[in-house]
């Protein structure tokens, strides 16, 4: 067993302590003394009916609210591999059973970590509770995103690294970049604006060789997918848009709307997923999220519908 599988049960073990401790009903809060030499996830319930009670951004751990994102391999050589991984429940048993979102039991976003190369594919998953899938990695570090619903649970991304030998060039600044070409004669626009903690409309027109598109297909039920990667962390939104096809006022381009809200000010590095002519596409683009206005105070409940 790996190291960070060894480690990942390790957390698994103490999660499970600090479940059993909540359930117990001990003397001390949901804030243990001892959690402060844990991770993160050692302060929330394990209770797998349980959202995650602290809001922190989705994609940050590879363990949480009682699932584990292990993979088979941390490490794999440059090119065409096969990627294997499996979600274990905070006993450590593989989780099999998943309820499909977006014509999907299981949604695998995978990102270098300097963005420079994106892929979102969709993993078969064995009897034993093994995801496989193909993936082509370039030498550097990569970001493993699990995007799931465990049957009975809430929706969840968990995030862990994946490293890739090789040369790598520095990574070069990123700009913010409201406009970016496509393969093919493809290029995508956003116009809108991002506000940390708030709602805001963007909206993503899909060209091609300067006309507008608007023959996109329906992809995964939407006629696009939109996930926005904060800078430095990779802190993980995953936003479907505004309408949905064959609803009677939804057009197929070239305009696709998302309601996004970002958890805070930073940069964001968007990828929007579209399909037109039976091949589907990935635009990369960047925004800086400003913060909010100071007198307002987020509404949480406000909020709910723009993840799904
Ligand atoms: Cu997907």
């Amino acid at each position: 067993m790996s190291t960070a599988a060894a480690l990942t049960g390790f957390a698994a073990a103490l999660a499970l302590t600090f479940g059993g401790a909540w359930a117990a009903g001990s003397s001390f809060g949901p804030v243990a003394p001892a959690a402060a030499h844990g991770a993160e996830h050692a302060t929330e319930p394990t209770t797998q009916d349980r959202m995650p009670t602290d809001h922190l951004p989705a994609g940050l751990a590879a363990s949480r609210a009682g699932y584990t994102l292990e993979l088979g391999d941390d490490a794999l050589e440059a090119g065409t591999r096969e990627l294997a991984f499996t979600i274990r429940d905070s006993g450590g048993a593989p989780v099999t059973s998943f309820d499909v979102e977006h014509e999907k039991r299981l949604h695998l976003i995978m990102v270098r970590r300097d963005q420079t190369g994106f892929q979102h594919v969709h993993p078969v998953m064995d009897e034993h509770g093994t995801w496989r899938t193909a993936v082509d990695l370039t030498p550097g570090s990569w970001r493993v995103f699990a995007d799931f619903t465990p049957t009975g649970g809430s929706a969840l991304t968990l995030g862990t690294d994946l490293a890739v030998p090789g040369t790598t060039a520095p990574p070069s600044a990123s700009a913010p970049t409201r406009t970016t070409q496509v393969d093919d004669g493809f290029a995508v626009t956003v116009a809108g604006d991002l506000r940390g903690g708030q709602d805001s409309t963007l909206r993503l027109q899909v060209s091609r060789d300067g006309r507008p598109v608007t023959d996109l297909e329906p992809y995964l039920g939407a006629y696009g997918h939109l996930v926005a990667l904060r800078e430095g962390d990779l802190a993980y939104l995953h936003v479907h848009p505004n309408g949905t096809p064959g609803d009677g006022r939804t057009t197929a381009g070239p305009a696709v709307d998302f309601t996004v809200e970002v958890p805070t000010a930073g940069r964001y590095h968007l990828y929007l997923d579209f399909k037109q002519g039976g091949v589907v596409r990935s635009a990369h683009l960047v925004l800086d999220a400003s913060a909010p206005p100071a007198a307002t105070t987020p509404d949480p409940a406000a909020t709910g519908g723009h993840d799904h």
